[in-house]
């Protein structure tokens, strides 16, 4: 479409007839020319005809015939009718701008007069002349000489002249079969305006043409570029890579290459050798990405960056921290030493932490931020969270532009092409609310993953191929040839700097090792590891080379080596006197001043003044300021003048529920953010935060973002069709600053499991691995309301399986418990009834002195149910969000005589009550509804039931019994109704993971027995005494095993405050008769619901039936 429009547009221009004129037609052999170029053209050349060869005008000439003979094969005549039919014309992309140095034709001498026009031969010549250079620009990197092992590097193959080049086929197609004589490379051939092979020269001889292009094209880089469909993109990179002399360096540089590449040796030699026996995942054979990263952070911080975020798998961390965060040594060795840690944190640090390093750039004399994002072992699963991260630093530092911060994603070759989060995260990149402006991607394209050859591991020719679909330009290049890949990374940072859009650098290595350093690499590549064996290392390649030609000398070489080697064994000797790890060494967001002078176990007050609820509540209803131009549909104007309505009764729904806690986190200057599929209007047609102008065509009012004049952003974005990597980006988002409310809502709940990754690996265990918090809330439609199997259910049972609160466990009862559960657990899984407590629970996120995820099923229908609504006055000063919502009718009124308590979550509520009030059993059914489910209010619950003296307990749920709460709840309702198994666990995970502690022992105990120190449980298990008592911080623990002696008493907290006097051997259950809780629902089931209407009604009322029954 585009470049048809192009061309349309020149068709039309009569420049392009003057400039036809003034070179050609004047002639008075016109016709004949155009019958003989055009016919030659047909027999011997396509694409050529798409580069204007002697002057600028030509190539619009041949693109308007095109375009008239598209329109009417009449109009042209019959030759270039004959050209075209062929179908040897391609159109170019674009067309060029004449350039500075070209010539008119009449300045070649083409065997005649000087004046005389242009022989067929000549024309022909010229043709070929650009289709070859064009050739070379466009699939000159498939002959490059990019393997470092040389297993693909295509033969050279000796031309007319003599010459070795490795352009073939692959390259030229069928240019490579023309046949010049040797006499023609000599001749003189003018360059277009397409290529600067020619700096300033405007022709060049045919040999010195191919060799510049090969030399450019088939070396040590190979640029794939040809497809962008920018012809100001396309000649920017042409620039740089073929203007003669790119490549030269100065002495200064190349030494600093050296003393680089040479501590990037350094680092990984020195660990081979104090930790011969340790995994590493070294980076040799791909050492050069070390001055790469560098190269790129340097270049980037001369154009204005002050800030980069950095996200990397395995290969290579440790030295990326050594010696591009420069993160001190000791610290690093530390890790090696099996310290045990002083807070908390998983023992997962070297290959998973991140880091946050402030320093001076030595080389820009600028100050610079580095940050590495602690990541999982999932491959590539952290690239959207440091998209988000970036996103973030730039939207608070009001970096529009990116120009200050920049994120940089560092891949393996197998995950970069295997892992389609890698797709989803580049789709993210163009995106106005996602866009990082511009991300710099580093392949260390070893050739192998694990033990999977490429052949086996993609479909595509390179790893690469995934950056095409964003039209990201891709450096690949030797990984042996330094100075090629330092000018690669120039290049790059200079490219990002410039369009603020993605490139990749493939640096082509190899890996010397197998997949980590105790890992046999010839069991499965036999002969890739031969030549390995037999290859010199890039640092002594380029060291000989330096010291061949005179720029360094053999002695300095060493004594940069032994330099370094003494800096890492001072580090050494320091790491030595370190007694522990300090995770927070290792966060790779600090927030700094959040938690200071903070009480941690007191919550602000979340309800708000009512005056502030009608001022939302009348911004959110009101139509633009200038509503007299601002056409509104007008099913949205009866959505406002119902808002307004229920603004004048002081009630909310939903909708308004959700926007009173937004507009008043804004006013407090909260930022909040929601993003997702088509939240703007909301999947349900119930939020409508973006009125569409009717008539004008983007004119938008978004009225959240006009609620008061000094309130803080509001942003909320649809999102591209993606919950992976947009769920990874908000995560990333939200670590950056606490101060602000991110949320990410799913289509239907069904489909975050798309995303899984990011929730077991990020959300759900990020404190307790890298000790990270992070608020971000999921909002996750949920609901049996017969939609099918796959817009149900949010699957609340898997996010309820990783809550890390103990089944068995009642903390003690205080005016703290609700405070202090929160402060404990990984995070939070509710399901709210009511826009009250929905705004009370999203102002609660910012309202605590600490940040947990927000796990929220939101409701479907009752975005519209007549009852789901709230007054202001739930929601106004001194109100509070509800973990419980015991019955208030009859029944609670007249406790003692009920005869059952329903206790539900959700909105199944309401079909209870209306089922209730069916059957007349108001009296004797308590309905209690459960809001807050993880973590579990034992507290309340306990409440209830003894208010309830006398009544039968059920849990109804509309899930299956194998889905839903009812297998998280039973077991808590058991210890809440104190039938309680007894405290003996055999896993240590579920009661001491996920917390956040500020008030813990340390461990000093020096036990060796690596399995049993990562495993407490299995001590305890063959522990011999079981009457220890261990006094903690504020508790007591009694337990029946030596806790001194086997217990990591770094996990004992102070809210460890286990009943005392009921131990007994582990695994065995002190059973007791009493109170339990039943079960009133659905079977199990395999699916998460039934396919139609009909059947989930009757199975729904067979669920109403069980429940509501005396
Ligand atoms: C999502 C995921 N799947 C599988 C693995 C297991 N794994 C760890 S490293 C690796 C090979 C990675 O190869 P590559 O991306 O080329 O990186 P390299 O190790 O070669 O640097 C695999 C399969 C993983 N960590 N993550
Ligand atoms: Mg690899």
């Amino acid at each position: 479409m585009h470049r048809a429009h192009t061309a349309f547009s020149l068709a039309l221009s009569p420049m392009a007839h003057k400039n036809f004129a003034t070179w050609l037609l004047n002639s008075s052999s016109s016709q004949k020319l155009i019958k003989a170029s055009a016919a030659s053209a047909v027999r011997t050349y396509n694409s050529a005809a798409a580069e204007p060869f002697a002057n600028g005008s030509t190539a619009s000439y041949v693109e308007e015939m095109y375009n008239a003979w598209l329109r009417d094969p009449s109009s042209v005549h019959t030759s270039w009718d004959a050209y075209f039919r062929s179908n040897s014309y391609v159109s170019p992309p674009n067309l060029a701008p004449v350039q500075a140095n070209t010539l008119p034709l009449t300045a070649f001498n083409f065997g005649g007069a000087v004046s005389a026009a242009p022989d067929s031969k000549t024309i022909d010549d010229h043709l070929a002349v650009q289709a070859i250079i064009r050739s070379y620009q466009s699939r000159g990197h498939l002959a490059s000489d990019l393997d470092p092992l040389g297993i693909l590097t295509r033969e050279k193959t000796v031309c007319k002249d003599g010459l070795a080049r490795r352009a073939n086929e692959d390259v030229l197609r069928q240019h490579s079969g023309f046949l010049f004589g040797e006499q023609d490379m000599e001749r003189q051939f003018k360059l277009p305006s397409t290529t600067f092979i020619g700096g300033d020269e405007a022709s060049l001889p045919l040999k010195e043409i191919l060799n510049r292009l090969e030399n450019v094209y088939c070396n040590k880089i190979g640029v794939e570029f040809m497809f962008i469909n920018s012809l100001e993109q396309c000649n920017w990179i042409r620039k740089r890579f073929e203007t003669p002399g790119v490549l030269s360096f100065s002495p200064e540089e190349k030494r600093l290459i050296l003393a680089r590449l040479t501590r990037a040796t350094g680092f990984e030699a020195f660990l081979a050798k104090k930790y011969s026996s340790e995994k590493r995942f070294g980076l040799e054979g791909c050492e050069i990405m070390i001055p790469a990263l560098k190269e790129i952070i340097d270049v980037s911080t001369e154009l204005g960056v002050e800030s980069v975020i950095m996200g990397m798998p395995h290969r290579g961390r440790l030295n990326t921290l050594a010696n591009v965060c420069r993160k001190p040594l000791n610290q690093i060795f530390t890790q090696f030493a099996g310290l045990e840690a002083a807070d908390d944190g998983s023992g997962d640090v070297k290959y998973h932490l991140g880091t946050y390093i402030e320093r001076l750039n030595r080389v820009t004399n600028k100050n610079i931020r580095l940050a590495v994002v602690a990541n999982p072992s999932h491959l590539e699963a952290v690239d959207p969270v440091v998209q988000g991260k970036t996103r973030a630093e730039q939207f608070y530092r009001g970096d529009q532009e990116g120009k200050k911060v920049m994120s940089i994603l560092i891949h393996g070759d197998a995950a970069f092409c295997g892992q389609g989060v890698v797709y989803e995260t580049m789709h993210l990149s163009d995106l106005p609310d996602y866009t990082t402006h511009g991300t710099i991607h580093v392949v260390a394209n070893n050739q192998i993953g694990f033990t999977t050859d490429p052949r086996f591991s993609r479909s595509s020719p390179y790893c690469t191929d995934v950056a095409r679909v964003v039209n990201a330009p891709i450096f690949h290049v030797n990984a042996d040839d330094p100075e090629a890949v330092m000018h690669v990374c120039k290049v790059a940072a200079e490219w990002r700097a410039t369009f603020h859009k993605d490139c990749v650098i493939d640096l082509v290595g190899y890996r010397r090792n197998g997949h980590n350093e105790i890992d046999e690499p010839m069991f499965t590549q036999p002969l890739m590891y031969q030549k390995i064996r037999k290859h010199k290392n890039c640092l002594d390649l380029y060291a000989d080379k330096l010291i061949a030609e005179g720029t360094v000398t053999a002695e300095e070489v060493k004594s940069v080596a032994a330099k370094y080697e003494n800096i890492c064994e001072e580090a050494f000797a320091l790491a030595k006197t370190e007694t522990h790890v300090k995770y927070k060494d290792w966060l790779d967001s600090p927030w700094s001043g959040f938690f200071e002078g903070k009480d941690p176990l007191k919550v602000a007050p979340t309800g708000v003044k009512e005056e502030t609820l009608i001022h939302i509540g009348n911004r959110f209803s009101s139509p633009p300021p200038n509503a007299a131009e601002f056409v509104i549909h007008k099913g949205l104007m009866r959505v406002l003048a119902a808002r307004k309505a229920m603004v004048d009764e002081k009630v909310a729904d939903w909708a308004l529920g959700e926007a009173m806690a937004f507009g008043s986190l804004l006013k407090e200057g909260i930022h909040v953010r929601l993003s997702g599929q088509d939240v703007e209007r909301g999947t349900f047609s119930h939020r409508h935060h973006v009125l569409h102008h009717q008539l004008v065509d983007k004119a938008t009012y978004n009225s959240l973002q006009h609620m008061y004049p000094d309130q803080a952003p509001y942003s909320v974005s649809n999102s591209s069709l993606s919950e992976y990597a947009v769920l990874g980006f908000e995560h990333g988002y939200s670590m950056t600053n606490p101060n602000a409310l991110v949320l990410w809502e799913a289509q239907f709940g069904d489909f975050c499991n798309t995303a899984q990754a990011i929730i077991d690996q990020f959300i759900s265990s990020g404190q307790s691995k890298w000790v990270r918090q992070s608020g971000l809330v999921m909002l996750l439609p949920h609901g049996m309301e017969g939609m099918g199997p796959e817009h149900s259910s949010c699957r609340v049972e898997r996010f309820l399986q990783m809550s890390s609160d103990d089944p068995d466990y009642f903390p003690p009862e205080s005016d703290e418990f609700a405070i202090r559960q929160l402060h404990d657990i990984n995070w939070i899984v509710a399901n709210c009834t009511t826009p009250a407590n929905l705004f009370h629970i999203l102002r609660r996120q910012i309202a605590l002195p600490f940040r947990k995820p927000l796990i929220l099923c939101t409701p479907k229908s009752l975005l519209r149910h007549p009852e789901a609504k709230s007054p202001f006055s739930d929601m106004s000063e001194g109100s509070e969000f509800q973990r419980i919502i015991p019955d208030r009718g009859p029944a609670g009124d007249n406790a003692s005589n009920v005869k059952k308590v329903v206790f539900c979550t959700g909105r199944v509520y309401y079909d209870l009550t209306k089922t209730r009030a069916e059957k007349q059993l108001e009296k004797d059914i308590a309905i209690v509804r459960v809001e807050q489910v993880s973590p579990f209010p034992f507290d309340l619950i306990k409440e209830q039931a003894n208010l309830y003296k006398n009544a039968e307990l059920v849990w109804a749920q509309e899930e299956h019994k194998n889905q839903g709460c009812w297998t998280y709840v039973q077991p808590r309702f058991l210890t809440a109704l104190n039938h309680s198994r007894d405290i003996s666990q055999s896993d240590e995970q579920s009661t001491f993971s996920n917390t956040t502690n500020t008030n813990q022992e340390s461990d000093t105990d020096s036990d060796s027995n690596s399995d049993k120190k990562s495993k407490p449980w299995l001590s305890r298990m063959f522990a011999s005494d079981k009457t220890d008592t261990v006094t903690t911080g504020s508790g007591t623990v009694t337990g029946e095993f030596n806790a001194a002696k086997h217990f990591d008493l770094k996990n004992v907290r102070h809210d460890f405050n286990r009943p005392a006097g009921i131990a007994a051997a582990p695994g065995v259950r002190i059973a007791k008769t009493g109170r339990k809780i039943s079960y009133a629902g659905r079977a199990c089931g395999a699916s998460t619901a039934t396919g139609s209407k009909a059947q989930h009604i009757r199975e729904l009322n067979a669920l109403l039936n069980d429940a509501i029954s005396t």
